[in-house]
């Protein structure tokens, strides 16, 4: 190989490198957008904080040989608080955002997925009315169909955010979390060595935080555990059932790619005002590239995400952003489940 080709290859690999970086940043951004509005209270020690929150965890029915076992020698963690600190606030725009996040390699990689576990996936799929595809979507844009589940130790990262985050606000929430993350580590379901995630406590296939474990997890394959970290079928069908827990709706669309006509009054579009397909229509609201529209009484929101097309979306899409309540999200959601089952 030439010194030039060379150069080109290594330069090719940074940027792809970059790319995925940038991308993973973006997602922990929507899901933990930063609120720096208040201020913070006067901080405990920690083995103040640590010895308060033991009490508190007790009373919630956490052993203390559990809670003691999981903080045996644990420290606040600098990594977390750095990167909740330098959460990039720089905006892509939708369709950048998108092909980045959904990029060819991430849809090749989910048909592959789909031919080694189509046989899971459809069975999930069947048993709980969501199109399998969707499935493989979520599961490729959360943790890389596995492969990148996040490494950050989930009781430590928890601990962490709910002593130091910015807010008050910040670290009753991340204080809930961790008590429920102990739960699960009680009843085990993962063992503390491997539950890991990524740096705000999301982890497992799903890239779960425990309150959605906690509602929405299943022990599909019915060995006891809601092991969504180790066990796909159990991961498979947890993401099925938050998206049966938030409404979804079997066949339905999630949307369809529109022309506005000139002059559209813009405080229509978002998600405060919903019409029926049929009002849009009446309005000069028309699918692009010959899709058609489902049913003319079905319930529909006009969107226009910044820097992208306009869209007529329905419920479904409303229930991914349950998961994820970034617009961005739920479209890439959309866009690979797409792309993956050859829709579009
Ligand atoms: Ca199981």
């Amino acid at each position: 190989m030439d010194a030039q080709v060379k150069r080109k290859l290594l330069i090719f690999s940074v940027l792809i490198l970059f790319i995925f970086v940038i991308g993973l940043f973006g997602s922990m951004g929507n899901a933990y957008a930063a609120d720096r509005s208040q201020p913070a209270t006067k901080q405990l020690s920690w083995n103040d904080w640590v010895k308060e929150l033991r009490s508190q965890a007790i009373a919630e029915g956490i052993s203390p040989q559990v809670f003691d076992d999981a903080f045996k020698g644990l420290r606040p963690d600098r990594r977390t608080l750095n990167l909740e600190k330098s959460q990039p606030e720089k905006r892509l725009t939708y369709l950048k955002y998108r092909n980045s996040r959904g990029s060819k390699y991430r849809i090749h990689l989910g048909k592959q997925m789909y031919k080694k576990h189509g046989d899971t996936l459809n069975a999930v799929g069947q048993s709980y009315g969501v199109d399998p595809c969707y499935i493989l979507s979520f599961w490729g844009l959360e943790s890389a169909y596995g492969t990148y589940m996040g490494n950050f130790p989930v009781i430590k990262s928890l601990a962490t955010l709910a002593y130091k985050s910015h807010t008050p606000k910040r670290q009753k929430f991340f204080r809930n979390e961790l008590i429920l993350a102990l739960g699960i580590l009680q009843e085990g379901h993962v063992t503390n060595n491997n539950f890991k995630g990524e740096w705000a406590g999301a982890s497992g296939h799903p890239q779960f935080l425990p309150s959605s474990w906690r509602k929405f997890a299943v022990d599909y394959n019915q060995d006891g555990n809601k092991d969504i970290w180790r066990t796909k079928e159990d991961a498979f069908a947890s993401i099925a059932n938050y998206l049966v827990g938030n409404g979804w709706e079997t066949g339905g669309q999630w949307g369809v790619q529109v022309n506005m006509p000139r002059g559209m009054d813009e405080s229509l579009l978002g998600y405060k005002t919903h019409k029926t397909v049929a009002d849009w229509q009446a309005m000069g609201v028309h699918p692009v590239n010959g899709q058609s529209f489902p049913a003319a009484d079905k319930r529909a929101y006009l969107i226009e995400p910044y820097g992208g097309p306009a869209y007529l979306v329905f419920n479904n899409f409303r229930v991914i952003m349950r998961y994820n309540n970034s617009t961005f999200y739920a479209g890439t959601v959309a866009y690979i489940a797409d792309s993956i089952c050859q829709r579009r």
